[in-house]
């Protein structure tokens, strides 16, 4: 059984086995969390991507970390925000299960997240932080670490808080 963490960090800096990137279905990097992992990786996370061609949102795909402390890189299209009636909750609930599914396939065993979704993608912060936080309680035994990467001062107090109230429950 690992530990869950969330940290107030920029998730290029993290030294874990595999960070997890909030992709586009192109697989085509962008701006956000995606733009920040591709500029600071090198190219060889790019040529890896067009290489598989893409990904459909919420399943995960994997290539190398280029020049990133990390080992490996899982990439995982998001799906954005439309009110919550297009089956939101279950797409990013599977990017969080499939992300699991590709580390643990493939023996690592620490993972860092960004808030997939909740940034161009307007997925509600509070909503998104539930969702990848019960997939996180649901993978830890099978992992030494599960960290939360939260960018923002408010998301981490967001992520901190609904941590305190599973904890509790
Ligand atoms: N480290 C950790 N978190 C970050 C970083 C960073 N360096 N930079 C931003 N975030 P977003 P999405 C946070 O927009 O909503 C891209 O163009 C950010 O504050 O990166 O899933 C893709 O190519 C927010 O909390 O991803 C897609 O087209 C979270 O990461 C689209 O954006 C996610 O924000 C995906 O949108």
């Amino acid at each position: 059984m690992g530990n869950i963490t969330i940290k107030k960090s920029d998730i290029t800096k993290e030294n874990v086995d595999v960070i997890v990137n909030a992709a586009n279905t192109g697989l085509n990097g962008g701006g956000g969390v995606d733009g920040a992992i591709h500029s600071s990786g090198g190219s060889s996370i790019l040529k890896e991507c067009r290489a598989i061609g893409g990904c459909k949102t919420g399943f995960a795909v994997m290539t190398n970390a280029g020049k990133l402390l990390a080992k490996k890189i899982i990439h995982t299209p998001g799906p954005v925000w439309r009110g919550g009636t297009h089956g939101e909750a279950e797409l990013l609930r599977n990017c969080y299960m499939n992300s699991f599914y590709l580390a643990k396939k493939n023996n690592l065993k620490t993972i860092a997240f960004p808030a997939i979704s909740a940034g161009i993608y307007a997925y509600p912060i509070s909503q998104a932080a539930a969702i990848a936080l019960e997939a996180g309680f649901k993978n830890i035994k099978d992992f030494d670490e599960i960290r939360y990467i939260c960018f923002s001062e408010r998301d981490y107090q967001v992520y901190l808080g609904i941590y305190k109230k599973m904890t509790k429950e």
